[in-house]
């Protein structure tokens, strides 16, 4: 495939609600959308790094500087002939930065899968048609608003709750929710790398209420905690940060560091990794489940055919456009008796819509061979 053109745009679309972690609170979404151009056609990614670099190193700004300047350059050298298969080694001789090289990946693949008449859930090889929705749910103020506004979710069909915790809202909050809405809720939370090893002891006080899985309890790099934590624990470990790469995850399994994964494709550099991370997964018995980044509709397609994959056992963070946004910027998502369906359309299967898009534009650059 001959890429003739790259687009890069910035869009800022403003969150329903202020989305807060232990890492910070998010109150819109700044995102790079790369749109590649061929003779064919195009092709869209998402690039799903955050304004800080809170919950990871990567950041908006950092991205855009990045695939501007250091792979964008080295994409366009090969542009007359380029494959999706050998981006991440076009991309190779820039260390690091996994979303933004996903962003161009997914883009690339896309591009291909359109002119081909693929669906990128077909070409990974997915086995379903529709996936099962969970919501994150960020910290509240009170324990009274956090159930109030899983109450809501739930009227809306989500099948699985996480909650979002740090030092200080853990245990009451975790305890309010089994509670109110009883032993069937699926139900896990996510820390985001806010405690330490020492708080073991403490993480323990959570066992007794059934969670699915604690997520990323401790620093991105600190394996070895995580491995004494699944240790002392019934209730699994799921890793999310620390999982940058296929050798990352044969780590993390070496070390019996966790039971359960959450799988970002951006977070690992784009689906082609993803998928041998769900595959290595596979081989192991470790269950996994799809991640997300607050993504727009275009993000949130290319998450959704990952999802399809057969060890995508547990509902992912795959909400609804409507959990995120007022507007999306391609149709919404909608839950359909709390999933969504897969795009059945070639590549991502969906489209931007011109004038949303050129609405939430910031910036927009174009870049040629
Ligand atoms: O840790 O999973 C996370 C959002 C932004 C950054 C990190 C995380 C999250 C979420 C929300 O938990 C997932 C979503 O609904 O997209
Ligand atoms: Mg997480």
């Amino acid at each position: 495939m001959e890429v003739e053109a790259v687009e890069l745009r910035r869009v800022r679309v403003p969150l329903v609600a202020p989305f807060r972690t232990s890492f910070g609170v998010e109150r819109e979404r700044d995102v790079l959308l790369v749109r590649v151009l061929t003779a064919d056609g195009e092709g869209w990614g998402e690039c799903v790094a955050m304004s800080e670099p809170a919950y990871s190193a990567e950041y908006a700004e950092g991205a855009h500087h990045v695939v501007r300047t250091h792979l964008l350059p080295r994409l366009l050298a090969s542009a007359k002939d380029v494959v999706a298969e050998d981006v991440a080694a076009i991309l190779g001789g820039v260390k690091g930065h996994p979303m933004a090289k996903a962003a161009i990946e997914t883009a690339v693949l896309d591009a291909q899968l359109r002119a081909s008449g693929t669906p990128l859930a077909a070409y990974l090889g997915g086995v379903r048609d529709a996936v099962d929705a969970g919501v994150s749910v960020g910290i509240a103020s009170s324990v009274d608003e956090l159930l109030d506004v899983v109450a809501g979710y739930l009227d809306d069909g989500y099948r699985r709750v996480k909650l979002k915790i740090e030092p200080g809202w853990d245990v009451e909050p975790v305890r309010a929710t089994r509670e109110r809405f009883g032993d069937e809720l699926l139900l896990q939370v996510d820390a985001n790398g806010a405690y330490g090893e020492a708080d073991i002891p403490h993480l323990a006080r959570l066992e007794p209420f059934d969670l699915l899985l604690i997520e990323q309890p401790f620093a991105e790099d600190d394996l070895t905690a995580h491995t004494a934590l699944a240790a002392a624990l019934v209730t699994p470990v799921c890793l999310d940060e620390s999982i940058v790469s296929e050798a990352s995850m044969r780590a993390a399994i070496a070390m019996a560091a966790c039971d359960v994964v959450n799988i970002k494709a951006a977070r690992v550099g784009g689906h082609l990794e993803a998928r041998r991370i769900h595959d290595l997964c596979a081989a192991h018995q470790i269950p996994v489940w799809c991640g997300g980044m607050l993504e727009t509709g275009i993000g949130r397609a290319a998450n959704v055919a990952l999802a399809t994959l057969s060890n995508f056992t547990l509902p992912g963070d795959l909400s609804a456009s409507a959990r995120y946004f007022e507007e999306d910027l391609t149709e919404p998502f909608v839950l359909d008796d709390g999933r969504l369906r897969v795009p059945s359309g070639p590549g991502i299967g969906v489209q931007p819509i011109r004038d949303v898009l050129d609405a939430a534009t910031t910036s927009l650059e174009t870049f040629a061979p």
